[in-house]
C-alpha cells in the first residue's frame, strides 16, 4: 500500500473518532459505576439487622409516618418475597421472607395488629411430580406483634407459571373468600374449609377471545377485587385495561372503566378501590401501572371522568394508590423502588426506598386500602404530573429525569418498564438514560467499525471475501 497524505489524513481522522467514541463510552460506563457503588440500598438491609434486635433496642430505618406501614415485596432474580412493616417511628416491626412471593395483604377488621396476605409457595421438589418448579396460591394470616401464623386456605393444585399467580384475596363477612383468579381468569367466591366454589363470574362470559393478551396463556391477568359496600364487587381485568363491576347475574356493562386497548384511560393497571358515596364517590383510585401514574375517576351522570392524577420522573409501574383518611394517598412504586405519601398539595411527604420490588402497601391503621379515604374531587386534590415538577417538594428534576419523562412520553410503558423490571435496584431513571445512551453509543461504534472494514463480504456459492 503507497502511504499518501490523504491516507494519514484518513488514519488521524478515524483515530479521533475512536477515541471519542471511547471517552463516551467511559464517561456512561463512570455514572454508572458510581451510581452501582454509591446505592446505598434503601430499607431492607438496614430492616433485616435491626429486626435481629429486641424491639426496644431497634434504630429508625426510615422518618415517622402517621401508622405502621405494611409491604409486600415480589420476588425478582434473587428469588425472595418479603412481608415487612415498619411502625411510626420508623423503626421496623415485622419482617418475613418465607414465601416465594406476597401480593395483597390487608389489616384484618376488628384486630389491631393482625394481616391477612396472599403468598405464593415453593413446593419442594419431592412433592412435584414434574421437572419444572412447582408454586402454590396460600393465604395466611400473621399477628406483627406476636409472629403467631395461620392458615387460613391453601389451594390444593400446584401451579407453575409466574403469571398464574393470585393476587388478590379478600375475606367477605360470611367467611368466603373472595378471589381475583389470574389462572382461570375469573372472580370467585369459594368456602376456605372445604375449598367449595359458592359463586363465579368467568371473564369468558364477557368478552371474546381476540382481546385481551394471548387467549391460551395470560389472556386477562385478573389481578384485583374487591366487594362493594352495596353488595356488588369490582375486579380489575389488567390486559383488558378495564375495571369491571359485577353484580350475582355477572357483569355491569354500563359501570365498566376504561376500553381495551384505550390507554388514555387506563394502561394495564392495578390494585382499584372503590370510594362510595358517603366519602364524596362513587369514584374509583387506581395504580395505572403503564401509564405510570396514580389516577382517579369519578362517576358523574353515569360517566366515568378524570378527578386527579399524580405522577413523578420517578414513578414508574405503581401498582397501588391508597387514599387515606388523612386525604393523603399512600403510592407503591414498584419499579421505582418505593413507598411514597402523597400529600394533598401533591408534594411527597414521607418516603420510604427500598431494593426489592414493592407490590402493594398498607397503612395498617387506617383499615383496608383505601377505607376512610375521601375522593380527589371532595378533598379538591391538586393533580401534578412529571413534567411539571418532577422531585418532592417542588425541586427540579435533573436532565436524565427529564429525558428519561420524554421518553416516556413516546415509548410504550410495557416497554420502558419491562426495562426497568429486569434492571438492579441501583438503577435510577437517569442511570435508564445512560444506560441507552451507552447502548447508542456501542451499537453506532460497531456500525462504523464495520463501514470501515477494508472487505466486503458477498453471498455467493462459494462464499466470497474479497479487498474493497
Ligand atoms: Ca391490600
Ligand atoms: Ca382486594
Ligand atoms: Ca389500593
Ligand atoms: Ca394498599
Amino acid at each position: 500500500m503507497r502511504i499518501t497524505g490523504s491516507t494519514v489524513g484518513s488514519l488521524l481522522t478515524k483515530r479521533r473518532i475512536r477515541v471519542t467514541f471511547l471517552v463516551l463510552l467511559v464517561f456512561c460506563l463512570s455514572l454508572l459505576g458510581i451510581s452501582a457503588l454509591t446505592y446505598s440500598g434503601g430499607v431492607m438491609t438496614d430492616i433485616r439487622s435491626e429486626m435481629s434486635k429486641p424491639l426496644e433496642d431497634r434504630d429508625a430505618v426510615v422518618e415517622p409516618s402517621n401508622g405502621t406501614t405494611v409491604v409486600t415485596t415480589h420476588a425478582t432474580g434473587n428469588g425472595v418475597g418479603e412481608l415487612f412493616a415498619v411502625g411510626p417511628s420508623g423503626r421496623p416491626v415485622y419482617y418475613n421472607d418465607t414465601h416465594e412471593t406476597y401480593f395483597d395483604v390487608d389489616p384484618v377488621p376488628n384486630t389491631t395488629a393482625t394481616l391477612q396476605y396472599i403468598a405464593v409457595h415453593d413446593v419442594p421438589d419431592e412433592e412435584c411430580r414434574g421437572s419444572v418448579p412447582c408454586r402454590r396460591n396460600i393465604v395466611e394470616r400473621v399477628n406483627i406483634t406476636t409472629g403467631e401464623t395461620s392458615v387460613v386456605y391453601v389451594e390444593p393444585l400446584t401451579m407453575v407459571p409466574g403469571s398464574k399467580r393470585w393476587h388478590d384475596v379478600d375475606t367477605l363477612p360470611n367467611g368466603d373468600l373472595l378471589v381475583a383468579d389470574i389462572a382461570t381468569d375469573s372472580v370467585k367466591r369459594l368456602d376456605p374449609d372445604t375449598g367449595i366454589i359458592n359463586w363465579a363470574w368467568n371473564a369468558d362470559s364477557a368478552y371474546p377471545p381476540a382481546s385481551g393478551g394471548s387467549y391460551a396463556g395470560d389472556w386477562t391477568h385478573l389481578n384485583d377485587v374487591e366487594a362493594l359496600p352495596d353488595g356488588r364487587y369490582m375486579a380489575s381485568v389488567r390486559n383488558h385495561d378495564q375495571v369491571v363491576f359485577l353484580d350475582e347475574s355477572g357483569l355491569q356493562p354500563n359501570w365498566t372503566l376504561g376500553t381495551d386497548g384505550n390507554h388514555n384511560v387506563l394502561y394495564e393497571q392495578h390494585n382499584p378501590d372503590y370510594i362510595p358515596e358517603a366519602n364524596g364517590g362513587p369514584a374509583v383510585i387506581v395504580a395505572d401501572s403503564e401509564n405510570n401514574r396514580a389516577v382517579e375517576y369519578q362517576r358523574v351522570d353515569g360517566a366515568w371522568e378524570q378527578s386527579w392524577s399524580w405522577s413523578d420522573s420517578q414513578l414508574n409501574w405503581p401498582r397501588d394508590a391508597d387514599r387515606l383518611p388523612n386525604g393523603n394517598t399512600l403510592i407503591t412504586d414498584s419499579n421505582g423502588h418505593r413507598v411514597i405519601e402523597v400529600g394533598r398539595d401533591g408534594d411527597i411527604v414521607w418516603s420510604m426506598s427500598m431494593s426489592s420490588l414493592p407490590y402493594e402497601a398498607e397503612r395498617l391503621e387506617t383499615g383496608d386500602e383505601s377505607y376512610g379515604g375521601e375522593s380527589a374531587e371532595s378533598l379538591q386534590l391538586d393533580s401534578r404530573t412529571a413534567t411539571v415538577v418532577e422531585q418532592s417538594g417542588g425541586g427540579s428534576a435533573g436532565i436524565g429525569a427529564r429525558i428519561w419523562v420524554t421518553i416516556r412520553s413516546v415509548v410504550p410503558g410495557t416497554i420502558t418498564n419491562g426495562l426497568l423490571f429486569i434492571l438492579p435496584a441501583w438503577v435510577s431513571t437517569g442511570d435508564a438514560v445512560t444506560l441507552l445512551i451507552l447502548g447508542g453509543v456501542c451499537l453506532t461504534w460497531l456500525s462504523v467499525e464495520l463501514y470501515w472494514i477494508p472487505y466486503t463480504v458477498s453471498v455467493h456459492r462459494p462464499l466470497e471475501l474479497r479487498s474493497k
